[in-house]
């Protein structure tokens, strides 16, 4: 069993998810690590996504991503890339509901844009994803770390 660290982000159509959506993460093992409600600028969601840059649905994306709060979370566990990617379920919130029904994209997500959260899709990203929001040069402000997770 290795550990390993992923980003789970929570988009703006289901920010108000926030509890069943930690609970889930909790109940499927993980730890949570870091926590942050942030609403992107333009220029931070074409950074984000910017491997997406030439895609016909990309200023969708962008439309879509800065539309409200987004809540970004380092999250821990086994295998915890492809883990928590398969907890959110196919990247389409509609084929989702038909093909995963328990998965956080079918409970929560709206559409094939609108799809509730958001899951690094290797280790590489993951360690992109994290300094992006959580950067180690770290600024002002607590810092002790802290965790949680689900005692059984
Ligand atoms: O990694 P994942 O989020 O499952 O899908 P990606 O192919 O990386 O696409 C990123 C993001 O873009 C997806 O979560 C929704 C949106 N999107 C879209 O709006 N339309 C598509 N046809 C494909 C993806
Ligand atoms: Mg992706």
């Amino acid at each position: 069993s290795k550990k390993e660290k992923t980003l789970a982000m929570i988009k703006p159509d289901a920010v108000t998810k926030l509890g069943s959506i930690i609970e889930a993460i909790l109940d499927t093992g993980f730890t949570i690590t870091k926590a942050k409600m942030v609403k992107l600028s333009r220029a931070e969601a074409m950074d984000f996504y910017s491997e997406h840059q030439s895609k016909s649905f990309f200023n969708d994306l962008i439309n879509f991503m800065t539309s409200g709060p987004i809540i970004a979370m380092e999250v821990i566990g086994d295998e915890a890339v492809a883990s928590w990617r398969k907890l959110l379920g196919p990247t389409n919130s509609t084929v989702a509901r038909s093909d995963s029904p328990e998965s956080i994209r079918a409970r929560f997500g709206t559409d094939g844009t609108k799809n509730a959260a958001h899951g690094s899709d290797s280790i590489a990203s993951a360690a992109r994803e994290l300094e992006f929001f959580f950067p180690s040069s770290g600024g002002r402000g607590p810092k002790n770390t802290a965790t949680f997770t689900k005692s059984t």
